[in-house]
């Protein structure tokens, strides 16, 4: 026969020892795996990080009444307003592992030397007359062109024009600070150095094609090359899609024409943290979809497409810029062609041997 009443009694006196072991856990500073499993393991990664689009219309006009407003110098360093995922509240984040931002230098500003062990890159979507010095090396910035600033170089920013100029800043900030690995040092208040070359030192030395000066037999982490000239890329974009044309294999699949910037001394990513690309869609081009693990960030250089984010689409054009976290199917389409700029973390996944990819419509 069955005791109905001590049967209860006995749930409640498990209950309660259960209760207490919990609280027990809790305060002895220890949690059950059982209670978080799901969360802390899942079947595929859940960022909190959403795709996102920032239109460059409303960006630009913020970024100058910035330029009005708040003048640049030290302590905050950057008139740089970040792009802030609305997936991660409270973090001027783009994705989990990358910072986006645009920067906004007005006439004759300088922004003074600092440096950080974060990466760092500029991409400039138009304008000149900001030079930015990096170790020393003075770097003209113009349309289309990629500047590099490897970890712990010493780096300054000056505007020589009577015109503001804006580009975007890509860096490795959210992973520092993740990785609890950042470190930050003020260089001198006043320029170092006005110099204005059309040619950096580090171009003169490395940027003549297929030839290393053997002056420098070691491979580096980062590319010694401080910037990747517009000329250069338009030209390794054109060619491949003529040779795809005249029926040769150049292109990563058919209208889509694609290059990696890299460290001559080793062909891979030109930093260490971050894969940096350029990508042209030729009239009526659609790519597959893809999506890979770690996150990455687009800008629209010219043209304009329709990206399709996790089944939703996007209309984007020159300038526009959209976030795209780990795991998120990502297909593109351009009726009338576009250049598209790209930057990820897939350095960092992998060195660590947690990329994965996979191509083709999810199931
Ligand atoms: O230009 O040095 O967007 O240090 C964020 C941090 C730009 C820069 C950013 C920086 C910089
Ligand atoms: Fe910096």
């Amino acid at each position: 026969m069955v005791d109905l009443d001590s049967e209860a009694a006995a749930g409640t006196v498990q209950d309660r020892a259960l209760q207490q072991l919990y609280t027990d856990f809790d305060t002895a500073g220890l949690k059950p795996l059982w209670t978080v499993r799901d969360g802390l393991m899942p079947v595929a990664p859940t960022p909190r990080a959403v795709p996102h689009v920032w239109p460059w219309d409303r960006l630009l006009p913020l970024a100058a009444r910035a330029g009005d407003l708040v003048p640049v110098g030290r302590g905050g360093e950057r008139r740089a307003i970040a792009l802030a995922n609305p997936g991660l509240p409270g973090d001027p984040f783009a994705t989990a592992t990358l910072w986006a931002a645009v920067q906004y230098l007005g006439p004759r500003e300088v922004a003074p030397a600092h440096r950080h062990s974060q990466n760092a890159f500029r991409f400039v979507l138009d304008g000149e007359g900001v030079w930015t010095v990096v170790d020393g090396d003075p770097v003209a910035m113009r349309r289309g062109d990629l500047l590099l600033t490897p970890g712990w170089a010493w780096h300054e920013h000056h505007n020589t024009a009577d015109t503001a100029m804006v580009w975007l800043d890509g860096l490795d900030i959210p992973l520092n600070a993740q990785l609890d690995a950042g470190f930050f040092e003020f260089g001198p208040d006043q320029l170092t150095d006005t110099s204005t070359p059309a040619a950096s030192r580090g171009e003169r030395l490395w940027a003549h094609p297929g030839l290393r000066p053997l002056s420098a037999e070691a491979d580096t982490v980062h590319s010694p090359l401080p910037a990747y000239r517009w000329t250069h890329t338009d030209a390794a974009l054109t060619a491949q899609l003529e040779l795809a044309d005249e029926g040769h294999p150049a292109l990563v699949e058919p209208g889509h024409a694609a290059v990696r910037f890299v460290n001559p001394t080793t062909g891979r990513d030109a930093l260490a943290t971050l894969r940096l690309e350029m990508h042209r869609l030729a009239a009526g081009a659609a790519t597959a979809t893809r999506r890979e693990v770690g996150s990455s960030v687009w800008q629209v250089f010219s043209g304009q497409a329709t990206v399709l984010l996790d089944g939703r689409e996007h209309q984007v054009g020159t300038g526009d810029l959209l976030a795209v976290p780990s795991w998120c199917p990502v297909s593109l389409r351009s009726p009338d062609g576009a250049d598209l700029f790209r930057f990820s973390d897939a350095p960092s996944y992998q060195a660590l041997h947690l990329d994965r990819h996979q191509v083709g419509d999810p199931a």
